[in-house]
């Protein structure tokens, strides 16, 4: 519907029948009308969010002045005939505008003649969008329209769409309008094309409902992939078929003995499937050979003298917790696992771990990872290990998790040479467990080891500058991680991780020229009431100007 075109005397009138008896309400009801009155006529867009506010910053904006869109109840979502993608990107818009609009925002397929009136969800067409995760929004008084080439593209374009509505829409219960949008175009595509959150869950566990909102918040800055780090020393987190006591012994508690938990395989499959409805792809980790105390405490047999040790809840990685790496135990363990989580997930990459294993002899660590891979080809995935592991993967489809210069950077070097890519999560900026600083309100949460890591910090690096030498075109994006250590639940998770995350995502979206933190603090401060409207836990940084009672 269009906000410019229609009398704003309609929207009122139908307003003030219902609030007749309260005089208050009248009275500031008509008090706005005179503001929309006295400014209305040269905008249109009277209160919108600004086109330029969006996180991650987009490629390019034009704003069409005195034009604004209004999401009324008769709108309707529409999404191009045939395409299962459409439909299911239109199909979580709609969902997610019902509940705070109460408007029923059905879904309908786009037809070639007719004007519609709404949200359009328009896969292919004539303005053709060059990049996969590319997208076209347009704003005019009739309908907001967003294009793709593809399905990544639309979800990309709905994140943009959800920041650029009032912060109200993140609501849960039913609100007044008006449900407004700046006329204007937005064209965008991401520099990089991978764009992770890992989620250590095996510290502490974290269940289902806690992993489901978080994968929510970074949908909404185009983090396309989610790594759930499943197993550590102090807890195994996912069911394995034939092998119960590795969620039964291995995932009975974690750091200090609390918060065990795992998810079983139905459980998983639905955070897999709760996150691809968002645009999210997830990536489980599977880790090894250090790390993997839980394995060790479960089973005798996976133990090189055939004991299993007591189960650990120590905080830092345990000294115990290395395979057997002779043992065919060992790989048969391997194989089941790998098999499972093969099947249960869709995405191409299985993370296989190397976490802490430069003090493994290099040969033996090659013999373990080249065994790895295997499997991993087997079950038809590809391989992600973390840089420890970089040389000791088969370079061609791999990728690395790069963390901090310094540890086997040669091979690093020459798997990226030899068509491998590279993840960039260097420690110092994206480390959301590092604290913000020492004396801050959340002490004692949080790591320092990598040093204390401001907003400012998380926004202040450059991929391409991490490792010198590393050729910039193996680079494949950035991720930032959470480990959880010193982290017991969702609310605690999300005062670390927002919103330096929302750093890393810019980083990682936006090209290196749009880089800038006084523009960047501007805009993740209007974040702010977003994210508490959404009931998202976030630290008040000093360094960003929130609005006053956000
Ligand atoms: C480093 S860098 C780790 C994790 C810890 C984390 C704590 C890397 C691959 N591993 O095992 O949880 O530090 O900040």
């Amino acid at each position: 519907m269009n906000a410019s075109e229609s009398p704003p005397g309609h929207r009122l009138r139908s307003r003030r029948m219902k609030v007749t008896i309260v005089g208050v309400a009248v009275a500031i009801t008509a008090s706005v009308t005179v503001a929309t009155a006295s400014f209305g006529s040269s905008s249109g867009a009277e209160g919108a969010t600004p086109l330029t506010q969006v996180v991650p910053k987009p490629v390019s904006v034009r704003t069409t002045g005195n034009v604004a869109f209004d999401l009324d109840r008769g709108d309707a979502v529409y999404a191009t005939g045939g395409s299962a993608d459409a439909k299911a990107a239109a199909e979580f818009v709609a969902g997610l505008l019902r509940k705070p609009t109460g408007f029923a925002l059905p879904v309908r397929t786009l037809t070639g003649g007719a004007k519609p009136e709404g949200i359009v969800l328009a896969l292919g067409g004539a303005n053709k969008v060059t990049h996969a995760e590319g997208y076209q929004l347009d704003v005019t008084s009739k309908a907001v329209t967003i294009q793709a080439d593809a399905r990544a593209g639309l979800f990309n374009g709905v994140a943009t769409l959800r920041q650029l509505l009032p912060a109200k829409v993140e609501r849960q219960q039913r609100t007044a309008g008006p449900w407004r949008v700046q006329g204007g175009r937005i064209t965008d595509q991401p520099r990089y094309g991978y764009r992770g959150a890992m989620l250590d869950v095996a510290r502490h566990f974290l269940p289902e409902p806690d992993v489901r909102k978080y994968i929510d918040t970074i949908a909404r800055y185009k983090i396309n992939y989610l790594h759930l780090h499943l197993i550590d020393d102090q807890g195994w987190r996912l069911e394995i078929k034939d092998w119960p006591e590795l969620t039964k012994t291995g995932g009975a508690s974690g750091v200090g003995g609390m918060n065990g938990g795992f998810f079983t395989q139905e459980q998983y499959t639905s955070i897999v499937r709760y996150a691809w409805a968002r645009g999210v792809t997830v990536i489980p980790e599977v880790e090894g050979p250090a790390h993997m105390h839980a394995a060790l405490a479960s089973y005798g047999k996976l133990n090189c003298d055939g004991k299993a040790l007591e189960p650990y809840t120590g905080f830092v990685p345990s000294p115990e917790g290395r395979l057997c790496l002779d043992d065919p135990d060992t790989y048969e363990l391997m194989d089941a696992v790998i098999g499972q989580v093969a099947a249960l997930t869709p995405g191409p990459y299985i993370h296989v771990g190397g976490d802490e294993t430069q003090d493994i002899p290099e040969a033996d660590r090659d013999a373990y990872f080249t065994k790895i891979a295997k499997l991993v080809e087997k079950h038809g995935k590809k391989i992600y290990g973390w840089q420890d592991a970089a040389g000791s993967m088969p370079a061609a489809g791999s990728m690395t998790g790069f963390w901090a210069a310094g540890i086997n950077d040669d091979r690093v070097i020459a798997a990226a040479e030899a068509g491998g890519k590279v993840v960039m999560a260097p420690s110092a900026h994206t480390y959301l467990d590092m604290k913000y600083d020492e004396t801050a309100p959340e002490y004692p949460i949080g790591n320092s080891w990598a040093g204390t890591s401001t907003v400012e910090d998380s926004y202040g690096w450059k991929p391409e500058e991490q490792l010198a030498g590393l050729p910039e075109n193996a680079i494949a994006g950035v991720e930032s991680a959470l480990w959880t250590e010193t982290i017991f639940g969702i609310r605690q998770a999300e005062d670390l991780a927002f919103p330096r995350l929302l750093s890393v995502a810019e980083i990682g979206w936006a090209k290196a020229s749009a880089h800038d933190w006084n523009t960047f603090r501007e805009r993740l401060a209007a974040q702010g009431p977003r994210l508490r409207e959404a009931r998202v836990n976030y630290y008040q940084a000093p360094d960003v100007p929130w609005p006053l009672g956000s």
